[in-house]
């Protein structure tokens, strides 16, 4: 995170500086529209885009796998940008899907890892996420890069627009410089976690809920466990429990409920009584200090607080250790998973 920020951001003085984007900054920022595209974990970090950009820059975004993208007939014209999310840079249906749409005459912007990879040559401009290259298969730090350039690029345009005030700007930059001190408070719970990943490691299902930036964060959290543990999980916003999934919930189920937002903190709490009014073991990551849903959760993790936009880049890392640990105790190769490619190119 601090390579990605290093150099880019800077709180005291209250600048953010994105070579790709400045030079085209006028050009962006007065596109009708961002269509994010990018395939498993990339297209989660378009979905925490797409909450960053409409939430700050007021810009409309849509997001898609670009797995489908390319094979459907999309709307997609000059008025466009279109935000190419990978961290190989080398993803087939990416690439396919980006040559759709540069047909289309849209702009084309890449948000990667891999500096001169295909996707990188392809677009028009973009940013490198300097995270280094991923150690095993499943992208985990590439993912908080991408967030984290995604979150610089909202607040670039944002604070380009006008369409947020000067001292919320200069409040979330600030707090964006912090995050890497409170991803060290995350990390000194490893102990907890480890705990907590005994208790799912011999289950077959895993909810996630999550509600507004916490949502694709649920997404993310799911496909983690189901990459490096072979533990089938899924994702949901926490609202949607009702039309459905709540169907699967019994003592069987550990539900892991994402509750760090301030706003809707009610509904969660009503949501996780729900949970265990059916039985279903409820692993909470909450604010630090938080008393009320501790005392109705079996377990509880606490994150920094921090501004609700930034909140994916706390809660994301400790989904990630805990699907570490819960992947680990099932002696499960976390590098290496079983049928999953670094880059899937065909
Ligand atoms: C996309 C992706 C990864 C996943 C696995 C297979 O790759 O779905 O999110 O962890 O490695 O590929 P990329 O386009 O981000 O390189």
């Amino acid at each position: 995170l601090r390579d990605c920020m290093r150099g880019r951001i800077n709180a005291d003085e209250g600048w953010i500086r994105l070579g790709g984007l400045e030079d085209y900054a006028s050009k962006i920022s007065k596109a009708k529209r961002f269509v994010m595209i990018g395939c498993g974990t990339s297209w989660h970090a378009g979905l925490i885009g797409e909450y960053l950009f409409e939430d700050l820059a007021r810009i409309p975004v849509e997001v898609e796998y670009a797995s489908e993208f390319r094979y459907r007939n999309p709307v997609i014209s000059e008025k466009d940008v279109v935000i190419a999310i990978s961290q190989s840079g080398e993803t087939a249906d990416t690439l396919a899907a980006l040559e759709i749409a540069k047909e289309k005459g849209a702009f084309l912007y890449g948000v990667v890892n891999s500096v001169g990879s295909s996707i990188a040559r392809t677009t028009h401009a973009g940013s490198y996420i300097h995270a280094g290259p991923e150690i095993g298969v499943a992208s985990t730090k590439a993912f908080t890069g991408q967030v984290t350039l995604l979150t610089l690029m909202a607040l670039y345009l944002a604070h380009h627009r006008g369409t947020i005030s000067e001292q919320y700007y200069r409040k979330l930059i600030t707090e964006l410089t912090l995050i890497p001190e409170k991803i060290k408070k995350v990390l000194q719970q490893d102990d907890k976690i480890k705990y907590i990943a005994a208790e799912i490691k011999d289950r077959q299902n895993a909810i996630y809920l999550g509600r507004g930036y916490n949502f694709p964060v649920a997404l993310e959290g799911a496909l983690k466990l189901k990459e490096i543990s072979y533990i089938h999980a899924e994702g949901y916003p926490a609202a949607e429990m009702k039309h459905g999934p709540i169907a699967l919930i019994d003592e069987n189920m550990p539900v892991i409920v994402i509750a760090t937002n301030r706003s809707a903190y009610d509904k969660i709490v009503s949501n996780i009584q729900e949970v265990k009014a059916r039985k279903g073991t409820v692993i909470a990551v909450v604010p630090e200090g938080d008393d009320t849903i501790s005392r109705i959760a079996d377990y509880t993790i606490e994150i920094p607080e921090t501004e609700d936009p930034l909140s994916p880049l706390l809660s994301v890392i400790l989904l990630q250790l805990l699907s570490y640990y819960t992947a680990v105790m099932r002696g499960c190769n976390v590098d290496q998973p079983r049928n999953l490619a670094k880059s899937v190119t065909v």
